[in-house]
């Protein structure tokens, strides 16, 4: 064997402090055989009303700098090696996609090892890592190594209001063992001290939830006969709660009811029996003929797309880590519930289709931004869907996203309260459909009687309903021929809250 020499690479930190610009509390370095430790603790302000819920923080780490050196001396315990290392993290962070502050620290780094740079977060409000990703790892040579090298990489995470937040950068440092100076006989101590973090920044952070408001919702709710009595469906125009809709909105929407005919005429009830003043402009009711075995479900522009099978994704995480893929492999009330703020991350695997659509079962009268992952590993926000308060299918178009999109689909959901009973990819072609409109014979309002001339146009000229009051509809439709038929409700017009 002859005389094997262990070399244990000692790190000589080279604490170089810049400015930051924070207060600093407290600081700590101890280069120290065997291991070394740095820790700083820094009170990161408190964040206002610029940013309210759901939130986006971005960290982009940027390392730049020159390890270097030459392990020289040898012994069993208290190995000695000249090393220089200085690397300059330079730490950007984002909110909502605004730059908000640039720091900048000195880098310990191990001169002759392996470096592993990690991005934690860790919810105190929970009590859980929400965030535990490797950002660098970096395997140098062994003798007269040299490291000189930039990585740029961005972790996003979303923050829960009330929370109060810890962000650390863990680097593990680790060493060679080294039988003479060319040849290797093992590796074998991979961590100093049990992986005592030789770089360590805690960040106090308390987001503070700011007063919402908009005012807690009502509107109006469409019900369909049944053959023997109204049934309450969904509600009805939900993107009048964008806060930035100006005007009217449109709402195309696939009642879940059935619809019988009664005398001949279909029959709908809109009803507002919560706290909102609902201004319709037109009603529509459409009748979407399509073959049995597809099912339909309309953009929020409008668009009618058809679907057969979507595969759920091969895997769902939500944003403390949780695989909740099961949930949303089949619609069957199994569901996932978001809290505000948390977001579920799935993956579709690698897709070309030119048809592909992502189908979702949710539910919550609460906005929900769609993001998929970019070309460049940023996540993008393609749409933001409103669902309803019941149940009901949501469907997105992703061609014209996937040419920027990365080939391996990843999307994620932004969620307040909504429930996720099924998401899917769907890549069937897009199926015939048969549209006929049907003719509006009469609207008869509790309170003023016939108001048909005002549904029957989109002239901004409105029928109004206040807490209480409703609007009974009969609509003459074409008999149904053949295939399947779904009845899609377009409704045009507003609410605000009522002020009595
Ligand atoms: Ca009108
Ligand atoms: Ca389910
Ligand atoms: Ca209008």
């Amino acid at each position: 064997m002859g005389s094997k020499k262990i070399l244990i690479a000692s790190l000589m930190i080279l604490v170089l402090l810049q400015p930051i610009p924070m207060s600093l509390a407290y600081c700590w370095a101890s280069p120290d055989w065997g291991y070394a430790y740095n820790e700083i603790y820094l009170d990161w302000p408190e964040l206002t009303s610029e940013y309210q819920p759901p939130c986006t923080l971005r960290l982009q780490a940027k390392a730049i700098g020159l390890a270097s050196g030459k392990a020289i001396g040898y012994m069993y315990v208290n190995a000695k090696a000249t090393a220089t290392s200085v690397v300059t993290a330079e730490i950007k962070w984002y909110m909502q996609g605004k730059l908000v502050m640039t720091s900048s620290a000195p880098w310990p780094s191990d001169a002759d090892s392996y470096v592993k740079i990690k991005f934690q977060v860790y919810d105190s409000t929970i009590g859980k890592w929400v965030n535990d990703r490797v950002i660098y790892e970096k395997h140098a040579t062994l003798a007269g190594i040299s490291i000189d090298q930039t990585f740029i990489k961005s972790v996003d995470i979303t923050l829960l209001k009330d929370h109060t937040y810890i962000f650390r950068l863990y680097a593990e440092c680790g060493a060679y063992v080294i039988a003479d100076a060319t040849a290797i006989s093992d590796f074998a101590t991979s961590k100093f001290e049990d992986g005592v973090p030789v770089y360590n920044r805690r960040i106090e952070w308390r987001y503070i939830d700011v007063p919402n408001t908009q005012p807690v919702g009502g509107c109006p709710y469409v019900s369909t006969w049944d053959g023997t009595g109204y049934v309450t469906d969904n509600n009805l125009l939900p993107t009048s709660e964008d806060p930035n809709r100006v005007g009217d909105v449109q709402d195309y929407y696939v009642l879940q009811t059935p619809l019988t005919r009664r005398n001949g005429l279909y029959s709908l009830k809109i009803s507002e029996f919560e706290q909102e003043h609902d201004y319709l402009d037109q009603v529509r009711l459409i009748a979407v003929d399509h073959a049995t075995d597809v099912s339909i479900a309309v953009t929020q522009d409008g668009q009618i797309l058809t679907y057969k099978n979507p595969n759920p994704p091969t895997s769902a995480v939500d944003s403390f880590g949780n695989d909740v893929t099961p949930h949303l492999s089949a619609i069957d009330g199994d569901y996932y519930q978001g809290v505000p703020g948390s977001y579920l991350e799935m993956d579709f695997g690698d897709v070309d289709s030119d048809t592909a659509k992502l189908v979702m079962t949710v539910d919550c009268k609460c906005p929900m931004q769609v993001q998929v992952l970019n070309s460049t590993g940023d996540w993008w926000t393609i749409e933001t869907v409103y669902p309803r308060a019941n149940f009901a299918t949501e469907i997105i178009d992703l061609p014209p996203y996937l040419p920027h999109a990365h080939p391996h689909l990843k999307v994620r959901l932004l969620l307040i309260n909504q429930k996720i009973d099924f998401v899917g990819l769907d890549t069937s072609p897009q199926a015939e459909t048969t549209v006929q409109y049907g003719r509006l014979v009469s609207a008869i309002h509790s309170h003023y009687g016939n108001i048909k001339p005002m549904l029957k146009l989109s002239d901004d000229i409105y029928a109004e309903l206040i807490p209480g009051q409703e609007i009974e509809l009969h609509f003459w439709l074409p008999p149904h021929q053949q295939g399947t038929r779904d009845y899609l409700l377009f409704t045009e017009g507003h609410y605000t809250p009522f002020t009595g």
